[in-house]
């Protein structure tokens, strides 16, 4: 039998009400000898009831006191919350009485731990629960509640199911060649039935792309040559003055960051420090920044001078963002226009200035519709929402691959069985249906407390 664990289930500061949640076989005969009001060991299950917690003969707080027998609550096991007045010095000492009376401070995550080991939750949709304490968006909190329901469970459940039944067939045509009912085993219809297994494996990692969008976001570089007005845009497109701007060039250093919402999804903006050949060791670090954010981000924006002619520095920053999802913002639009268009006119550009605000609004749109923002849905698909997920999808690939390659190469059935085998497992660690316990641990320690 588990022992019984107690957290802080709120966020540590002053606010309104504090929960402290204890869950295991002693969590009501714990919360009973620190509570005055009722006889928690006697009251009906899923009732809030009023009353004081003592510390001996010393009022704590007035609280009211959620009791959740085993086994329909978040753990399986009983439940207790006390709802305490909120602050900081009330919920603590709640706690510590608790500890004092034979609970054990949970772990991170080790509520929603208990539910997964109890079976009443996989791991997705532990994941789930963590990913919806995190999400910043509406898009995001519907794709994990999405989640959570079990929508992607249920699919890989099916997934496996389907692979189950090809192993059955492979087993009965070795174990049992002379058995006339089941259906002949050939090449052919073996490599017809994995198929369509790969098949939807893979559109789950192409569906998925979004995912990634709705729960992350999309990294936007803004780079430039010096003086050409990236920290202002960034300051324009926040709505907010993040970054300095001054006419000197160089201004910027090192990166500047900030975030919008626009459609439901997040954007994250890069300002960096302007590209140019320079002998100043500060300067090269930040140019070097820049550089390196280009890569790491999903869209570059790089904007030019309308009052300048192109130079070397904007051919070469024109040369990087070539084959990379981009936006040429042809920035200072209020100025005389001197510069060359000629050359850009493969590029994907957009024009404006941020004195007045002009093309700010033309830029998202163009975002927008890089990444078909209004089209992405996080209810209409089942989707992949993390890289533990995505990289288990992909090992179950590459085994089905191989099994289809040794089928080519007539290689016995018993050892393509192997590869369909390890694809089984794979899909069945996604859900946690096999699993490592460091894989467990790890996973469940990024969790918040008291979850
Ligand atoms: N006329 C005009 N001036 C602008 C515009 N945008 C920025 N500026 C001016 O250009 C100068 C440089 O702006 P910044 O935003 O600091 O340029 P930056 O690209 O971030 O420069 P570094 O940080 O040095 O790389 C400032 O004096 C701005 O006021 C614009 O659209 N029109
Ligand atoms: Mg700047």
């Amino acid at each position: 039998m588990e022992d019984t664990i107690v957290a802080i289930s709120t966020a540590i500061g002053l606010g309104a009400i504090s929960i402290i949640r204890l869950s295991g076989p002693d969590a009501i005969k714990i919360a009973d000898k620190i509570f005055k009001g009722k006889d928690l060991t006697k009251v009906a299950s899923h009732t809030i009831n009023y009353g004081h917690i003592y510390d001996g003969e010393k009022i704590v707080d007035e609280v009211l006191v959620s009791v959740m027998l085993a086994p329909k609550t978040y753990t399986t096991e009983d439940i207790v919350e006390i709802n305490t007045h909120g602050g900081v010095s009330a919920t603590n000492k709640v706690l510590e009485l608790c500890l004092l009376n034979g609970a054990r401070l949970a772990t991170q995550g080790e509520f929603t731990k208990r539910a997964f080991l109890a079976g009443r939750i996989d791991l997705t949709q532990a994941e789930a629960v963590q990913d919806i304490i995190t999400s910043a968006t509406d898009k995001s909190l519907s794709l994990f509640v999405n989640q959570l329901t079990g929508s992607l469970k249920k699919l890989i459940i099916k997934l496996r199911k389907d692979i189950v039944s090809i192993l059955a067939n492979i087993e009965v045509n070795i174990d049992y060649p002379e058995y006339e009912d089941a259906p002949k085993i050939t090449i052919a219809s073996l490599k017809e039935l994995l198929y369509p297994v790969k098949n939807k494996l893979n559109d789950l990692i192409k569906e998925s792309k979004n995912a990634k969008i709705i729960k992350d976001g999309i990294n936007i570089a803004i780079i430039g040559r010096p003086n050409v007005g990236k920290s202002s845009l960034l300051n324009k497109l926040l709505e907010e003055e993040k970054a300095i701007v001054t006419d000197i060039a160089g201004t910027t250093r090192d990166l500047v960051e900030g975030s919008i919402i626009f459609k439901g999804i997040k954007l994250n903006f890069i300002d960096t420090a302007g590209i140019r050949e320079s002998k100043d060791i500060v300067e090269n670090i930040g140019i070097k920044k820049s550089l390196d954010s280009v890569s790491q981000s999903n869209l570059v924006i790089l904007v030019l001078n309308n009052n300048e002619d192109l130079t070397s520095d904007d051919h070469k920053l024109l040369d990087i963002i070539k084959d990379k999802t981009h936006i040429v913002f042809v920035n200072k639009n209020d100025l005389p226009a001197k510069l060359n268009i000629e050359s850009l006119k493969e590029y994907n550009i957009c024009y404006g200035n941020t004195i007045n605000d002009n093309g700010i609004d033309e830029l998202k749109n163009k975002i927008e519709d890089l990444f078909n923002l209004e089209q992405i849905k996080p209810l209409d698909n089942i989707y992949l929402t993390n890289s533990r997920q995505n990289a288990l999808i992909k090992l179950a690939i590459k085994e089905i691959d191989h099994a289809l390659k040794s089928l080519d190469e007539e290689i016995p059935i018993d050892l393509v069985e192997i590869d369909i085998k390890n694809a089984w497992n794979y899909l069945g660690e996604i859900i946690g249906a096999t699993y490592k316990e460091e894989l467990i641990d790890e996973l469940f320690s990024n969790f918040c407390l008291g979850k």
